[in-house]
């Protein structure tokens, strides 16, 4: 019996690909090369599936182009490059890989939050400038992290994750909002507060942005919502560029209207802001919340097993659009 066919968008583990060979005729790039939306058309002729890894845009266009494709497994959690209606509507199934990189996210998420707060990458820089030339009583002077307001909007498994960290490891006072409140045993596990999105703002000592991208958190926190923030606090986005609005966030840091912020996401990324890039205060990483060895191997075991599992049983471990399914 011949094997269908998969694309695997961009490089991963050697593993990965050996696993997938066992089930599938594999076609990788392990070139690592970004397809733009014509390449990735024409690898995707003829492929019964694919393995992306969060930038490949599964669209309408693409959809209509490849009529034999019938699954996409997404290795992220977050999955704003799918357009699921429009995989619903052409019955393509579409995955994602919950749950193995909650608690790394989490401490990428709190890292960023400390090293926003505690001014670490800028006193690195003035480190290495050959700059330190004595101790002064208020050099790099940063934000206090233990018993202040820690606010977290969106509060899924990773925003609940930075939560325990904060109210279990810091003594922090967790205050969040979120589309829909948690239930109390989930809020007394992470001993956190629901409160407005007005409130949140207004109070938060340092904010955390964990929610999912979509049109309706899209500029989530733009020059209005940074005008409601305290002038000393802090602001870390590990969720998705596009959340935030850059620009007016250049802005909010310059004028210091927030004390600091902390980005791993960018709108337009690789791309970054280059007004972001000209205000010392603020954290810059490229994307790697995730980026352990053990949790990306994970993602890239449960985004395969995803395939197979379809392949095999008809029934994926993580649908996005179980519906399909029916
Ligand atoms: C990924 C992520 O590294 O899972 C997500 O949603 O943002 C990251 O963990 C990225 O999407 C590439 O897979």
């Amino acid at each position: 019996m011949t094997q269908p066919s998969i694309l695997v968008a961009r490089a991963v583990f050697p593993e990965t690909l050996e696993l997938l060979s066992q089930h599938f005729e594999v076609d990788s790039n392990q070139a690592d090369t970004v397809f733009s939306k014509a390449e990735l058309i024409a690898r995707l002729q003829g492929k019964w599936g694919a393995f992306t890894t969060g930038s490949e845009r599964i669209d309408a266009e693409v959809l209509a182009a490849c009529p034999d494709l019938k699954m996409v497994a997404n290795m992220a959690v977050g999955y704003n490059n799918f357009d699921v209606p429009a995989m619903t509507a052409r019955r393509v199934v579409a995955t994602n890989t919950p749950d193995v990189l909650t608690e790394t996210t989490a401490d990428f998420g709190f890292a960023l939050l400390m090293a926003t707060a505690r001014r670490v990458t800028e006193s690195e820089h003035y480190l290495r400038a050959g700059q330190w030339k004595k101790w002064s009583y208020d050099m790099f002077a940063g934000a206090e992290v233990h018993g202040s307001r820690l606010g977290i909007l969106g509060m899924g498994r990773i925003g609940q994750g930075i939560a325990r960290r904060g109210a279990h490891g810091f003594g922090m006072d967790v205050v969040y909002h979120n589309r829909s409140r948690l239930a109390p045993d989930l809020e007394a596990a992470c001993k956190a507060r629901y409160v407005s999105k007005e409130e949140l703002l207004r109070t938060a000592d340092h904010l955390v942005l964990v929610l999912p991208y979509s049109a309706e958190s899209h500029h989530a926190i733009g020059a209005k919502e940074l005008d409601q923030m305290k002038p000393t606090a802090t602001l870390v986005n590990i969720a998705r560029g596009g959340i935030v609005d850059d620009a007016a966030l250049a802005r909010a840091l310059r004028e210091k209207k927030i004390a600091a912020a902390g980005l791993d996401v960018f709108e337009g990324e690789p791309k970054v802001h280059p007004d972001l890039l000209a205000v010392p205060n603020v954290v810059l990483t490229p994307h790697i919340a995730s980026a352990t060895i053990p949790t990306r191997k994970a993602m890239a075991r449960l985004a395969a097993d995803n395939l197979v599992a379809f392949h095999q049983q008809g029934r994926p471990l993580n649908p996005l659009n179980p519906e399909v399914l029916a």
